[in-house]
């Protein structure tokens, strides 16, 4: 196993960490996804053995000097090796019910700063600019938020089911923000407006299979359409520079 190591060291804090061994190996699935693998070298162990047990440290060579650099807890040991299945259940049986950072993905004429998407190339007010998040709402409870930082640009952001590119009108539930005005526009149809200032904050969540838009916590529209799981972040930013700012999904347990 000393050989899966690196990735594990590579970890900043925070992780579901599953170690599987087999007759074809050794595996190591990081927040339930399979992250490295590493085969027997020659044959494999055998089945079971009366040598200690060790967590976090490799006793075998470099003079049993490799020790894991960090901090673990909440140890848990299997007698036997889980399929990857099982390991999906359980970390997602066992997931925090917290807010996180949308992780951006499928980026097109924009970059990320952590949670945050700002249009950096393109054509000034074309739709193709914009990215969704890696993160799914896939049935139940759930919001995305982010802020408004400029007031001018125009930009789109919520929840939508699929991302197959950059325009406004595949976004399902969203805030077309500009000029000082806050839109609730779904698939592209304009539905209900508010104002808004820098800071504000917008909520776009599904209740009860409802999707309910807030601003700075306060409910402002409530949706007549019905969302389709999974619910991902979907944004298309028009303006140059435009920003979607702190983007966050919460997926309730
Ligand atoms: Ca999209």
């Amino acid at each position: 196993m000393c050989l899966l190591f690196p990735a594990l060291q590579a970890l900043a804090e925070g992780y579901e960490v599953y170690a599987v061994v087999d007759a074809s190996g050794g595996r190591l699935y990081v927040d339930g996804i399979l992250t490295a693998s590493q085969p027997w070298t020659g044959p494999a162990g055998a089945p079971s053995t009366t040598q200690e047990l060790q967590v976090g440290h490799y006793p075998g060579a470099f003079g049993g000097a490799e020790y894991f650099q960090g901090a673990g807890d909440e140890v848990h040991i299997y007698n036997r090796a889980l399929s990857a299945e099982e390991v999906l259940k359980l970390y997602n049986a066992a997931k925090p019910s917290t807010v996180e950072n949308v992780v951006w993905i499928n980026v097109v004429n924009a970059t990320t700063t952590d949670n945050s998407l700002k249009k950096t190339s393109g054509c000034d007010g074309c739709q193709d600019a914009g990215a969704a998040s890696q993160q799914q709402i896939t049935s139940g409870d759930g919001y995305m938020e982010f802020a408004a930082s400029e007031t001018t640009a125009l930009r789109y952001a919520g929840l939508s089911n699929g991302n197959t590119g950059t325009s406004a009108a595949e976004i399902k539930f969203a805030v077309r923000l500009q000029s000082g005005f806050a839109e609730v526009r779904e698939s592209g149809l304009y539905k209900a407006d508010t104002s808004f200032v820098t800071g504000d904050v917008f909520r776009i969540a599904v209740e009860s299979g409802v999707v309910k838009y807030y601003k700075n916590g306060t409910l402002f529209y409530t949706s007549t359409v019905a969302p389709v799981y999974p619910l991902l972040v979907d944004s298309s930013i028009l303006s140059l520079n435009g920003t979607v700012t702190n983007a966050v999904i919460f997926r309730s347990p």
